[in-house]
């Protein structure tokens, strides 16, 4: 069984073994979520983020897909890096958001995460509505069979906890 839990607050400082960033496909870092996780993380998960490009995503990770490096001085054993797709009023871009989490618990069980955070992926810069994201993010974890004991929704603001909170009644 997974426990589904939703804290308000900063992601980089929670305790978990696996952290997940919002990130991009260039895996370079970015402003949100990714900038923060690499700024109090340290250089040494952009360090492994560009051994990654070099080897196995030389045209960068495809949207809806994760991998995990170190998580630095973060609070966490990994970093879980998924791209989430952009929003759009014209595309249904929503199988792709739901990967982000169904990938990244594959990665967890692979490396044997039990607690996992996540943020609302692609809520941000990528503009995604924020009920409509809580929504897919909630069935995605509910409908993936995973040995993850507790996935950690980390809501950055009361308007986001109170979006997935809906989802959890
Ligand atoms: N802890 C928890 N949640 C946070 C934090 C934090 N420290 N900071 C922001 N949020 P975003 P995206 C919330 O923009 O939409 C980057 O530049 C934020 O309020 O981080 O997937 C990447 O490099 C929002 O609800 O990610 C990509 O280019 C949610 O986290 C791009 O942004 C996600 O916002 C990805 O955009």
């Amino acid at each position: 069984m997974t426990t589904i839990t939703l804290v308000r607050g900063d992601i980089t400082r929670q305790s978990a073994d696996a952290v997940v960033n919002a990130a991009n496909s260039s895996l370079l870092g970015g402003g949100g979520v990714d900038g923060a996780i690499h700024r109090r993380g340290g250089p040494a998960i952009l360090e492994e983020c560009r051994a990654l490009r070099a080897s196995r995503y030389g045209k960068g990770l495809p949207t809806g897909q994760a991998v995990a490096t170190t998580a630095g001085a973060l609070d966490a054993r990994w970093v879980i890096h998924t791209v989430g797709p952009v929003w759009s009023a014209t595309e249904d871009r929503s199988e792709l958001l739901a990967s982000c989490y169904r990938e990244s618990l594959k990665i967890a069980d692979e490396l044997g995460a039990r607690t996992v955070a996540f943020p609302a992926v692609s809520t941000g810069v990528y503009r995604w509505p924020m009920d409509d994201a809580a929504r897919i993010a909630v069935a995605a974890v509910r409908d993936t069979a995973t040995a993850v004991d507790e996935v950690r929704f980390v809501l950055f603001d009361e308007r986001a906890y109170e979006a997935f909170a809906a989802q959890l009644d």
